[in-house]
């Protein structure tokens, strides 16, 4: 009989492996782990609220997905909290930063950067939804408060990043810098299963995930990308699948599973982009790269980017290292702008 190995198995088994390794890592894995498992249980009762009583006079649908949001963002910051091991976070749902000032926490050695419920307008339509986390050692001493500049360090400063996809199944995927790992939530024992071991990024696909209802606002450069994408030519598989679910995270899995390339570039009227790079693009990079794709702003490398604010905005190309290869090379020919 195979033997299942659920996740906090799978970190202490991990933290034997580094021997400087405290145990506060895995502590702090451990709590993300109750946290996303609270968090998918309000996601699949989402479609049950308006069966649960609520009056129709206001917009259900709306209040509801902000609910959620809110009831995530609170769940994870409690749950870090809880953990000791991180003294501040910084949410997509909080304009500031939350720095942690209890005497246990000030001692917390990893800053938390996270996007709790990203996609949520998908919850309305049952369609996947995900948390997305990045871990970073603190740069300020320990034993006092959290500072700005643990919070704005690069993606390559990363010790860990992960998400979890709430869909079909429940899914926490994450990396501590050594490959990246995939365990699925059985309901019946409320674990994490190791499921997807050592994910590989294919190095070739023939997904491509963009908003293309965008098209016109796009660089010449991915303009012409989609047409490549588009052409017949059963030589190289062409033409490509457009995949495309407006769920960062179930864009990215998807694609890292089968092989693809995911892009949300700069427009005219949106010169960043539309993504965050502290909670949205760092980490899904990180574990990008972790599995062997690459990931940049189609100019260079997403954790080579040196961050001066939280909230700031980046355009995201990530996916199949050849086809990354392609689209940056179609940038050049014909610009990003
Ligand atoms: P959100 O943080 O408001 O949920 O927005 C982020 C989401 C990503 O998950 C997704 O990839 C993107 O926005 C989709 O944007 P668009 O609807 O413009 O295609
Ligand atoms: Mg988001």
């Amino acid at each position: 009989m195979n033997k299942v190995v659920t996740l906090n198995q799978f970190i202490i088994e991990r933290q034997h492996e580094i021997p400087e390794a405290t145990g506060g890592f895995s502590r702090l894995l451990h709590h993300l782990g109750i946290a996303a498992k609270k968090v998918n249980r309000e996601v699949n009762k989402a479609g049950l609220v308006d069966i649960l009583g609520r009056t129709g006079a206001e917009n259900v649908q709306g209040e509801e997905q902000q609910k959620l949001d809110l009831y995530a963002n609170e769940t994870f910051l409690d749950e870090l909290r809880a953990s000791g091991e991180c003294c501040g976070v910084a949410s997509e749902e909080n304009e500031d930063v939350v720095i942690f000032e209890e005497g246990l926490q000030r001692n917390g050695r990893y800053i938390v950067c996270m996007d709790p419920l990203d996609g949520s307008s998908n919850i309305d339509v049952n369609v996947s939804v995900g948390t997305i986390f990045a871990v970073y050692k603190r740069l300020s001493p320990l034993g006092g408060p959290a500072e700005k500049r643990d919070f704005l360090q690069p993606g390559s400063a990363l010790a860990a990043a992960g998400y979890v996809i709430y869909g079909s199944s429940t899914m926490l995927v994450y990396s501590s810098g050594r490959g990246v790992d995939g365990f699925t939530l059985d309901p019946s024992i409320g674990e994490f299963c190791l499921s997807h071991p050592a994910v590989r990024f294919p190095a070739d696909g023939r997904i491509y995930s963009i908003n293309e209802g965008n098209y016109e606002k796009f660089p010449p450069g991915v303009k012409r990308y989609i047409k490549f994408c588009q052409e017949s030519d059963p030589r190289s598989g062409r033409p490509y699948t457009s995949r495309y679910i407006g769920s960062l995270v179930a864009d990215i899995h998807r694609n890292m599973l089968k092989g693809g390339i995911y892009i949300y570039p700069e427009t005219e009227s949106h010169p960043h982009g539309k993504l965050r790079l502290q909670y949205e693009c760092n980490p899904m990079a990180y574990l990008v790269e972790q599995a062997g794709g690459q990931a940049t702003n189609g100019l260079g490398r997403i954790l080579d980017i040196t961050p001066q604010d939280i909230h700031q905005r980046t355009p995201f190309y990530a996916g199949s290292e050849r086809m990354m290869d392609k689209t940056t090379e179609f940038l050049r020919l014909f610009g990003t702008r």
